[in-house]
């Protein structure tokens, strides 16, 4: 490890102080006898001069170095209220790790061709800040699931049956047998309640969604909880709490990210419990008396999910949806056989869904009777099923799509941005 500073932690009040920096060189521009190097590293910028006069060899160098080369340098702190932060460094010494000639990206490269070179992209600023954000989102998770007593588990990804329907699974060969990519890791949670009771997992999921959408990707992380002795009621509280912690924590601990994305804070700041809870039937009233053609039976999709969101500026739960446009796995409502306990949570301006959650059905033969209805083998579910023999218990549970969640955060125009490598039908590389 070198001794170096960060380029956040330089003040005005260091002022004759001398550091060291590593990093990438971001901007290069050249004045008479001066070279100005705004240096890049993981915590921001922060700009260097290299005068003629101060150090010749110094100055040499700095001019033929190129933009994104990695360089480590050395200087005195200056105060100057024309740099940006207040502050800029007097550099008399640089090495150069690493020098670029051409740097691949240029300022009018197409989203696609930055997508192309997602590799090297992901070392601007406005990415780094989007990743920033999601990490400290995840932390905030964690802080919230420690501190209120779920044990984080660890389920498998080669699954051999389907969680979210069989359309969007994607298959491949394991040795002689056939298996899929996991598309929730619900299933094996629920058999988790029986020891643990209260659990977590964040895994990535599959889904070989054709579907070309701003929401829709093959490959999104997924963050699950499960739990013994809940119905649907409890679950939503436990889910409008965990989303409220870490939507506020990230507010507090990344608000300048956060505000390079959006101006208005006014959603995410309402994101405090309770959100509105609205039934289905009121959601389908909501959609007809704005003129969408929706009957009542239909799912919405991501259109008439944006229409409903209108209505709202703080996250809120659509509840009670027909059954027959949901999962097998979830309680049919004894009050209502036509419709399940099952709770979207859905983000406003547009987003939609970001949560899926139900309570989940917990009778042997309502849940062999609900597999055969959706044209399954109650024998793929032979396992799965033991859990409804042995100690059955009400539970329920969700799962939280991160990239979603993100994408609400910052505004993103796209879920693929809310991504390290993006995966959609379109695109496996880089
Ligand atoms: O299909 S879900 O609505 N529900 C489940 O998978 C449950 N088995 C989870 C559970 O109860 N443990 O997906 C849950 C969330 C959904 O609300 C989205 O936020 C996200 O997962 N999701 C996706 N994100 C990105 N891309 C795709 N394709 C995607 N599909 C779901």
């Amino acid at each position: 490890m070198i001794d170096k500073i960060y380029c956040a932690e330089i003040k005005p009040e260091m002022e004759r102080q001398r550091i060291k920096l590593a990093g990438w060189v971001y901007r290069k521009r050249e004045i008479k006898d001066k070279v100005f190097i705004v240096l890049r590293d993981s915590s921001g910028i922060i700009q260097i001069v290299f005068k003629e006069e101060l150090s010749k060899e110094a100055y040499g160098k700095a001019r033929k170095v190129g933009i994104e080369s990695s360089i480590i340098a050395e200087g005195v702190v200056k105060p100057d209220p024309r740099a940006p932060g207040g502050v800029e460094i007097q550099g008399d010494r640089i090495e150069v790790i690493s020098n670029v000639e051409f740097f691949p990206i240029t300022k009018d490269a197409s989203e696609e061709f930055l997508l192309d070179v997602r590799h090297l992209h992901l070392r601007s600023p406005k990415v780094a800040a989007i990743m920033k954000v999601k990490a400290t989102l995840m932390q905030a998770a964690r802080e919230w699931l420690l501190q209120d007593g779920w044990y984080e588990v660890f389920p498998p990804i080669f699954l051999t049956a389907a969680v979210e329907g069989g359309s969007t699974l994607f298959k491949l060969k394991y040795f002689d047998k056939t298996a899929y990519l996991s598309q929730s890791a619900q299933l094996y949670l629920e058999a988790a309640i029986f020891g643990l009771e209260k659990v977590w997992s964040l895994t990535p999921s599959f889904r070989a969604e054709k579907s070309r959408t701003r929401r829709h990707l093959t490959e999104f992380w997924h963050l699950e909880l499960e739990a013994a002795w809940m119905d649907l009621w409890d679950i939503m509280k436990v889910e409008e709490e965990l989303v409220s912690y870490m939507v506020q924590r990230t507010l507090e601990l990344r608000r300048k990210e956060v505000e390079t994305f959006r101006k208005d804070l006014t959603t995410l700041k309402n994101a405090e419990p309770p959100f509105p809870r609205i039934s289905y039937d009121e959601a389908i009233d909501i959609l007809q008396s704005k003129g969408v053609q929706i009957e009542w039976g239909e799912d919405m999709g991501a259109d008439e999910e944006r229409v409903l969101t209108q209505e709202f500026d703080r996250p809120f739960f659509v509840y009670g949806y027909p059954k027959h446009i949901k999962a097998f796995y979830m309680k049919i409502d004894p009050e209502d056989e036509r419709k399940a306990l099952a709770a979207d949570m859905l983000a406003p301006e547009g987003y939609g869904e970001i949560i899926g959650g139900s309570q989940r059905e917990d009778s042997y033969e309502k849940l062999v009777q609900r597999i055969i209805e959706e044209g399954m083998d109650p024998k793929d579910y032979e396992w799965y099923l033991d859990l409804r023999k042995y100690g059955s218990v009400p539970h329920s549970g969700f799962g939280l799509g991160v990239e979603r969640l993100v994408a609400w955060v910052l505004k993103l125009d796209h879920i693929k941005w809310a991504t390290l490598f993006p995966r959609t039908p379109a695109r496996l590389y880089p």
